[in-house]
């Protein structure tokens, strides 16, 4: 895999300064046009404004790029057809030479050959209602075993089975750190009502678990919970999630177009609380994210 990676954050990388990765999918999939673009770049100016240097990652034209420049996060907000590439679909992306937005899967993999150590995202994928019979388990959670990466997230989404999202994680051997909390989060809402098996109060904390953890050559999950003022109520996002899951049944989406499916039909129902909600968090998962990179660092 050939990277190419931006002179910031090659230079960054070189000097041992804090980077934070950050993932496209949520770009390219996740949000709708423009505010896709204005997110992408309000989360690098977070991190920069936070003394750590971004870097988005992507594929484009036959690399994995780390420090997506302006010209490819507007592309990758823009173009109709950017490829959704987790960890089975890098090599035929990058041998492609086509357009990729990275999960966090693909993430991980190029962000740990780069040398990056911490990177944020809204939610991790798991492993979805009805796996037991759809088999349909995110790439995310493998590829957090296998590369040394603290993944910063809002915990995993509601839509999906966050129990048995927790049961994998164990199987797997990554450590779910709650940041300031005894219960892991659920994107849009603060609290699943399941315990997340670890806790640290303060980004220094959490950076020595997360040292840790790096040093055995695997990655780790710290679960920031959504601001309280932009939360959504457990009750009111359960029925929507549960209508949301109906609606991709009757209409037959599975596979990868079920995470964006999902996320596009509640951001309908809840009028844009779940799309401000989602920004929110975005930005909050960026700012612990460069904490603990910088803490890292020193
Ligand atoms: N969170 C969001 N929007 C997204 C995702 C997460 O708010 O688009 C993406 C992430 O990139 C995550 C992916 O890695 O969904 C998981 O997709 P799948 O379940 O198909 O592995
Ligand atoms: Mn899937």
């Amino acid at each position: 895999m050939k990277l190419e990676v931006e002179p910031a954050v090659a230079a960054a990388i070189a000097a041992k300064r804090a980077v934070v990765a950050l993932e496209s999918t949520v770009i390219a999939h996740g949000l709708p046009r423009p505010l896709n673009l204005e997110t992408a770049i309000a989360l690098e100016d977070e991190v920069r404004a936070g003394g750590a240097t971004p870097a988005t990652i992507a594929v484009a034209s036959g690399n994995a790029v780390v420090g997506a420049d302006r010209a490819l996060l507007s592309r990758l907000a823009n173009e109709e057809g950017v490829v959704k590439v987790s960890t089975r679909d890098v090599a035929p992306v990058i041998a492609g030479g086509g357009l990729g937005a990275t999960t966090v899967a693909a993430t991980v993999e190029i962000a740990a050959q780069a040398g990056i150590s911490v990177m944020a995202t809204g939610g991790i994928g798991g492993v979805h209602r009805g796996a037991e019979r759809s088999l349909d388990e995110s790439a995310d959670l493998l590829a957090i075993a296998r590369h040394p990466v603290c993944v910063v997230c809002a915990g995993a989404k509601l839509v999906l089975d966050l129990a048995l999202t927790l049961e994998r994680l164990e199987t797997l051997g990554i450590p779910v750190i709650g940041f300031g909390t005894d219960d892991f989060p659920a994107f849009y809402v603060r609290a699943s009502g399941l315990r997340a098996p670890h806790r640290a109060d303060t980004a220094l904390a959490a950076a020595r678990i997360v040292r840790e953890q790096l040093a055995r050559g695997a990655g780790i999950v710290v679960a920031v919970p959504i601001a309280q003022a932009d939360a959504i109520d457990r009750h009111e996002a359960e029925a929507e999630v549960d209508r949301a899951i109906a609606a991709a049944e009757r209409e037959g989406i599975r596979g990868a177009a079920l995470t964006p499916y999902l996320l596009g039909a509640l951001g309908a129902a809840t009028s844009g609380k779940s799309l401000r909600a989602n920004v929110s968090l975005l930005r909050q998962n960026a700012r612990i994210a460069t904490q603990i990179a910088l803490a890292l660092a020193a």
